[in-house]
C-alpha cells in the first residue's frame, strides 16, 4: 500500500508550469513596469533570483566565484541520492513492518537523513552572531607601495576579491536588526599573499582598552543569565552597572547613544579598523595607520521609533537591503581611506595611539584615500558562507603588522580560538569561503575534516626527502616588524590612558543639535530601563565629566537632580579638541540620490491611475522602489475601468519600512483612507519619522486626518511635506526628489 501512494509525482516541469499560471496576470489589471527591487515584505512578496533555486550562478563576476565553484552545487535536473550517492526510490515513507508496523532498524536513509537534520546546527557567534554577508572586491587607487608591501595596493585598478560580513553585536542569530547596538563591518581580503581580515566596526573607538576587560563586557552585555532577557539589548542592568564602573567606556557610550547605533542600512555606515595598525613597505619601513570606510551612499540612520517598529514588522531589514540592492544591480560601495602617522607623530599626540578608547581627529592626521570597495554578488548559501566565515584579526598579509594595542594583542587570539570552536576544529580553514585563495603549502597534517589530501612522506622541516620543501619565503615572506621592545613584566598601563573625557568631548562638541538630543533620549531610554537608581546616578555621573547639558538632560528625563561628577585620576592629561565635524553625521550627504530608496504610495480603491503611472515612472527613472501599498492585495480600482496592482498591504508593511510617502490624486481614494485607521497611522508615522511626504489633490485631507502641521514648529516651512496639485506634478516630484535624497526634516521633532 505504502509503495502505491506517491505523495509527489508530479514532474518538475509540471510544478514550474503551475507556478508560472500564478503569475498571469488577471483579466483588466494594467501592466505595470518590473520594480528593481523584488521584496518590500516579508509577508507577501517572494524573491526571485537567478541563484535562487535551480540555474547556474553567474559565470565569472570575481576571482572568489570562480574559487568557490568547484564547491558549487546545484541539484537542478538532479535526481535524489544518500550522502553516498545512492539513489533514492521514495523520500517520503520510512521502512515500515507492514503499512502499520514499527519502523525497521535498518531503514539507513531514515537514518541518515535524521542524524544529519539533527547536527544542522553549530554554535553561534559569542558576539555578532546576528550577520549578513556579501561578495564583492576591493580596487586600489594607485600603487601605494611606499606604505605598504601589502599586494592589494600595489598598482591602480588591482583588484582583490572580498567577502563583507556586517553584524550586530548583543543579539542572538535570530535577533532583529534594528536595535541599538554597534555594527560589525568585517572583510575578509583574499589577497595575492594570502587572505588579510580586517575585522572593524562602525564606531571608531571601544569599550576598554584592554583585552583582559572583554569578557566581563560581554557576560554584562549579553542577556542576563538568571532569566535570559534582554535579547540584543544593552538597555539592563548588568551591562549598565559594568559601563558605569568603566569610566573609561564612556567615549564609546557616547557614539553608542548616538544615532551611528542605529544605521538605516548597512550599505550606509562607515567602518572604522578601530586599533591604530602597521603598515610596513618592502624596505622594512613602517607608518602608523587608522582604517576608514567611507559609504558612497553616504550615513543615514532610523530614528529610534522606527527602528523599534521595524524591529517588529522585519526583524531582516537590514539583511534584506543589502541582499535585494545587490540583487537589483546597486552594488554597494565604500571608500578606504588610510590616515597614516609615524610613531614619533604618535608620540607627539596628547592621547596614546595604543588606546581603542580613543580616534585619531582628522583635523591632525587628514584621510588619505586609497581604493574603493564594491559588493556586487550575494551568497549562495547562507550557511556555507555567512555562518562559516571565519574572521581573525591574526590573518594580516606581508605589509599590515600590529600596534601594541592592548585590545588588539587579545584579539589575536581571540578569533582563532573561537572558530575552532565554533566551526569544529583546527581546519576551518579548509571551508571553501575560508580557504585563501593563494596556494597553502605547510607541514600541518591531520585535525578534524581535513580536507587535503597531502602526498608524499615528509611532513617536516627541515628535510632532505622532500627537496627541502617547502621551503621557506625568506624575505619574500611575512616578517614582523623588528620593534625594539623593552620594560619590565607588569600588569599595567600607560599614563595617558588615564585621560576618559577629552574625546567624549570632542565627540559631544562635533555633533548637531538634533544629534545630541537623540543622544539624551537614548540615554534617557537605557536608563529608564535600568532598575537601580544607583546605576543609573553613576552613569549620569561619568557624562556629568562629559558635558553639564548632555548630563543634566538625562538626569532631567530620568527624574533627578544632577549628581557630583565621577572622580577624575590626578594628573590625567585633559587636552582641549576643537570640534571635528567628521564625527557628526551630517558630513556625510553620500551621492547616489534616492537610488534604492523605498517609497509608499498609499492608494484605495478610486485612485487616479495616470498620475500614479507617471509618479511610479518618475520613481523608477531615478532608481527608487516604489511600492502601491492598500488596504487589500490585488487589482485596485481607478478611475474608470482601468487598474493598478497593489504590491502590498498597509498591515503587511507598515510605514517604517518605507523611505518616504506619496498619497496620489483620487476622491474615493482619499476618503477610504482617511477611514482607514492603519493608513492614518502610515502617514502619522512618516511624519513622526521627519521622512517626505506628498500629497497630491484629494491625496492632502490624509494631511487633515492625521492632524499634521503645514509648517515646522518653529514656523519655518517644511520642504518634506508636499501639498500639490496633480497640475504641479513635476515640480512637486522634483521637490520629493530632493527632499529624499537629502537628510530628514529633523526640525519637525517636538521632543
Ligand atoms: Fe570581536 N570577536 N573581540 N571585536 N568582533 C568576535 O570572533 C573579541 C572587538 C568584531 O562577522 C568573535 O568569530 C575580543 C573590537 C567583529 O564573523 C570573538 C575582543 C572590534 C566580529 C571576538 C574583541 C571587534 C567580532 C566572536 C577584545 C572592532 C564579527 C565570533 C579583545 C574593531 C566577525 C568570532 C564576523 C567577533 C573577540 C573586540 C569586531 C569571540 C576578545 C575592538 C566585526 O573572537
Amino acid at each position: 500500500l505504502a509503495g502505491t501512494i506517491a505523495d509527489n509525482e508530479a514532474k518538475p516541469q509540471e510544478f514550474a508550469a503551475a507556478r508560472e499560471d500564478v503569475r498571469v496576470p488577471s483579466a483588466g489589471v494594467t501592466a505595470k513596469p518590473a520594480s528593481p527591487l523584488v521584496s518590500a515584505s516579508s509577508v507577501s512578496e517572494s524573491v526571485t533570483s537567478e541563484k535562487v533555486g535551480a540555474g547556474a550562478p553567474k559565470p565569472g563576476e570575481n576571482a572568489v566565484t570562480g574559487n568557490l565553484d568547484r564547491v558549487r552545487v546545484d541539484s537542478g535536473a538532479q535526481g535524489l541520492t544518500t550522502n553516498q550517492g545512492v539513489p533514492v526510490a521514495d523520500n517520503q515513507n520510512s521502512l515500515k513492518i507492514g503499512a502499520r508496523g514499527p519502523t525497521a532498524l535498518e531503514d539507513f536513509i531514515l537514518r541518515e537523513k535524521i542524524t544529519h537534520f539533527d547536527h544542522e546546527r553549530i554554535p553561534e557567534r559569542v558576539v555578532h552572531a546576528r550577520g549578513s554577508a556579501a561578495h564583492g572586491y576591493f580596487e586600489s587607487y594607485g600603487d601605494f607601495s611606499e606604505l605598504t608591501r601589502a599586494t592589494s595596493f600595489a598598482a591602480a585598478g588591482k583588484r582583490t576579491p572580498v567577502f563583507v560580513r556586517f553584524s550586530t553585536v548583543a543579539g542572538g542569530a535570530g535577533s532583529a536588526d534594528t536595535v541599538r547596538d554597534v555594527r560589525g563591518f568585517a572583510v575578509k581580503f583574499y589577497t595575492d599573499e594570502g587572505n588579510w581580515d580586517l575585522v572593524g566596526n562602525n564606531i571608531p573607538v571601544f569599550f576598554i582598552q584592554d583585552a583582559m576587560k572583554f569578557p566581563d563586557l560581554v557576560h554584562a552585555l549579553k542577556p542576563e543569565p538568571h532569566f535570559g532577557m534582554p535579547q540584543a539589548s544593552s538597555a539592563h542592568d548588568t551591562f549598565w552597572d559594568f559601563v558605569s564602573l568603566m569610566p573609561e567606556s564612556t567615549h564609546m557610550l557616547l557614539w553608542q547613544m548616538s544615532d551611528r547605533a542605529i544605521p538605516r542600512s548597512y550599505r550606509m555606515m562607515q567602518g572604522f579598523g578601530v586599533h591604530t595598525f602597521r603598515l610596513v613597505n618592502a624596505s622594512g619601513e613602517s607608518v602608523f595607520c587608522k582604517f576608514h570606510w567611507t559609504p558612497l551612499a553616504g550615513t543615514h540612520s532610523l530614528a529610534w521609533d522606527e527602528a523599534v517598529k521595524i524591529g517588529g514588522a522585519d526583524p531582516d531589514f537590514h539583511r534584506r537591503d543589502l541582499w535585494e540592492a545587490i540583487e537589483a544591480g546597486h552594488a554597494p560601495e565604500w571608500e578606504l581611506s588610510l590616515q597614516v602617522f609615524t610613531e614619533e607623530q604618535a608620540g607627539n599626540f596628547d592621547f596614546d595611539v595604543l588606546d581603542p578608547t580613543k580616534l585619531v581627529p582628522e583635523e591632525l592626521v587628514p584621510l588619505t584615500p586609497v581604493g574603493r570597495m564594491v559588493l556586487d554578488r550575494n551568497p549562495d548559501n547562507f550557511f556555507a558562507e555567512t555562518e562559516q566565515v571565519a574572521f581573525c584579526t591574526a590573518h594580516v598579509v606581508p605589509g599590515v603588522d600590529f600596534s601594541n594595542d592592548p585590545l588588539l594583542q587579545g584579539r589575536i587570539h581571540s578569533y582563532l580560538d573561537t572558530q575552532i570552536s565554533r566551526l569544529g576544529g583546527v581546519n576551518f580553514h579548509e571551508l571553501p569561503i575560508n580557504a585563501p585563495l593563494a596556494p597553502v603549502h605547510n607541514n600541518q597534517r591531520d585535525g578534524m575534516h581535513r580536507q587535503a589530501i597531502h602526498r608524499g612522506r615528509v611532513s617536516y622541516e627541515p628535510n632532505s626527502l622532500g627537496g627541502g620543501c617547502p621551503f621557506q619565503a625568506g624575505a619574500a615572506g611575512f616578517s614582523s616588524f623588528p620593534q625594539a621592545e623593552q620594560g619590565d613584566k607588569l600588569r599595567i598601563k600607560p599614563e595617558k590612558f588615564a585621560d576618559h573625557y577629552s574625546q567624549a568631548k570632542l565627540f559631544w562638541n562635533s555633533q548637531s543639535l538634533p544629534e545630541k538630543m537623540h543622544i539624551i533620549k537614548a540615554f534617557r531610554f537605557e536608563l529608564t530601563r535600568v532598575q537601580t537608581p544607583a546605576i543609573r546616578q553613576r552613569v549620569v555621573s561619568l557624562l556629568a565629566n562629559v558635558d553639564d547639558s548632555l548630563a543634566e538632560g538625562v538626569a532631567a528625563g530620568l527624574g533627578f537632580d544632577m549628581p557630583a561628577p565621577a572622580p577624575v585620576i590626578a594628573g590625567a592629561p585633559a587636552p582641549e579638541y576643537a570640534p571635528s565635524p567628521a564625527l557628526s553625521l551630517t558630513s556625510y550627504p553620500g551621492d547616489s540620490g534616492i537610488t534604492t530608496r523605498k517609497v509608499a504610495i498609499l492608494v484605495a480603491d478610486g485612485v487616479d491611475t495616470v498620475v500614479l503611472g507617471k509618479i511610479y515612472d518618475v520613481l523608477l527613472e531615478h532608481g527608487a522602489v516604489p511600492r502601491v501599498v492598500a488596504p487589500r492585495l490585488g487589482a485596485v480600482k481607478g478611475k474608470g475601468a482601468v487598474t493598478w496592482q497593489a504590491d502590498v498591504t498597509i498591515d503587511a508593511a507598515p510605514s517604517a519600512l518605507y523611505d518616504a510617502l506619496i498619497v496620489p490624486p483620487g476622491d474615493a481614494s482619499a476618503i477610504s483612507l482617511c477611514e482607514h485607521g492603519l493608513a492614518v497611522e502610515f502617514i502619522k508615522d512618516q511624519y513622526r519619522h521627519c521622512k517626505p511626504i506628498m500629497v497630491l489633490d484629494d491625496g492632502s485631507t490624509m494631511l487633515d486626518r492625521a492632524e499634521l502641521p503645514a509648517v515646522l514648529p518653529t514656523g519655518d516651512p517644511d520642504f518634506s511635506l508636499i501639498n500639490a496639485t496633480s497640475g504641479q506634478l513635476d515640480e512637486a516630484l522634483a521637490q520629493f526628489i530632493q527632499a529624499l535624497a537629502g537628510p530628514r526634516e529633523l526640525g519637525r521633532e517636538t521632543d
